[in-house]
């Protein structure tokens, strides 16, 4: 038996709403999850495991059909549904009304079910949400349904208000497989026994790094080996650049604009500068924004000034009493505090020129 499990595609989000390649995020995440339909071929696959929030909202009934249409391609999967947080199933909604044309199987809101493949010999216990948050530890107390079978459970959760769990009260249960979602960052829990599969591509910056799925075999002896396999279009990465008071912003750029080379221009950038920079230098990379996608540059870099002469220009003004003031080495404060103070100090009078 094989299988393909997937969760938290998150179909219809628009990540990085207003930033040029916002749109084209929103049809990868699509194409991504095209993909898996064929990987489901090319593999034959027996199942496709949906782990929650294949949808970012609860689905209308175009949305739904639109993935039936995907469902429809598969010649031997079956494909096996939970509902999560952000795709809950409402009373009455397209989820409960809708009827599949493919072979799909959506699990019921607000109780655990068990559906038994007999072809297969598979067992799936699952939960869908049927609101936003659930306290209880509801997937802890589920147990296999059918002895025999190959047991798997569906459950999308795993903090404080997603129905939370203990991995050790989870594993022991006695599921031969329990599929994940809800858990963004991919995660093997147990060796070839539990996994989160992560989300199927990053929805933001906050998920930098490889995203995929995960291919599950299981041999005569029920003997379960899964391996994650990477397939995100491109990465959110934070690059940090260390800057010291010789460069120029030319430099700065250059550097940024080679390492981007390096990693990868279709990748969506968070830019951290460090360190000191000349007085005069004002970072612009405004060039660089242009050209790649650049979602921020966080600047924490601090100027250099020289205090000796900043202090004979501005000996009778507020300034230059501020630095005599802090450079008295008699003061109680530590010398370190006193320069930091200095440098703040120095920083703020010159920025609202007011000396
Ligand atoms: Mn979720």
């Amino acid at each position: 038996m094989k299988f393909i499990h997937i969760a938290d595609v998150h179909l219809g989000v628009k990540p990085d709403r207003g930033k040029p390649w916002s749109n084209q995020r929103a049809d990868e995440i699509y194409d991504s999850f095209r993909n898996i339909i064929e990987v489901c071929e090319e593999q034959q696959a027996d199942m496709l495991l949906i782990a929650g929030d294949l949808f970012h909202m609860p689905p209308t009934e175009k949305d739904l059909k639109n993935v039936d249409f995907q469902f429809r391609k598969l010649s031997k999967t079956k494909v096996v549904i939970i509902a999560g947080n952000h795709d809950y199933i409402e009373e009455g909604s397209a989820w409960e009304t809708y009827e599949f044309q493919s072979d799909v199987v959506v699990f019921p809101k607000d109780k655990a079910a068990k559906m038994f493949f007999e072809d297969i010999n598979v067992c799936v216990t699952g939960y869908s949400y049927g609101k936003q948050e659930y306290t209880e530890r509801i997937l802890e107390k589920l147990n296999p349904g059918k002895e025999d079978a190959y047991n798997i459970l569906l459950g999308h959760g795993g903090d404080k208000t997603h129905m939370p769990f203990s991995k050790e009260r989870l594993a022991k249960a006695g599921f031969d497989y329990v599929a994940l979602g809800h858990i963004h960052k991919p995660a093997h829990i147990l060796k070839n026994r539990m996994a989160f599969a992560g989300s199927l591509e990053p929805i933001d910056y906050t998920e930098t790094g490889k995203r995929g799925y995960i291919l599950g075999e299981v041999n005569e002896e029920k003997v379960t080996k899964i391996s994650w396999i990477p397939c995100n279009k491109r990465s959110y990465v934070n690059m940090a650049l260390e800057i010291d008071s010789s460069y120029t912003n030319g430099d700065v750029s250059d550097i940024v604009e080679e390492q981007i080379k390096q990693i990868g221009v279709d990748n969506i950038y968070r830019i951290m500068l460090k360190g000191r920079v000349a007085s005069e230098l004002e970072i612009n990379l405004s060039g660089l924004i242009r050209r790649y996608n650049i979602n921020e540059v966080i600047n924490k870099t601090e100027s250099d000034y020289d205090i000796d002469e900043l202090l004979s220009g501005n000996e009778n003004n507020l300034l230059g009493r501020f630095i005599m003031a802090l450079s008295d080495e008699d003061s109680l404060e530590s010398e370190e505090i006193r320069n930091k103070a200095l440098r703040y100090g120095v920083e703020a009078l010159l920025g609202a020129g007011d000396k």
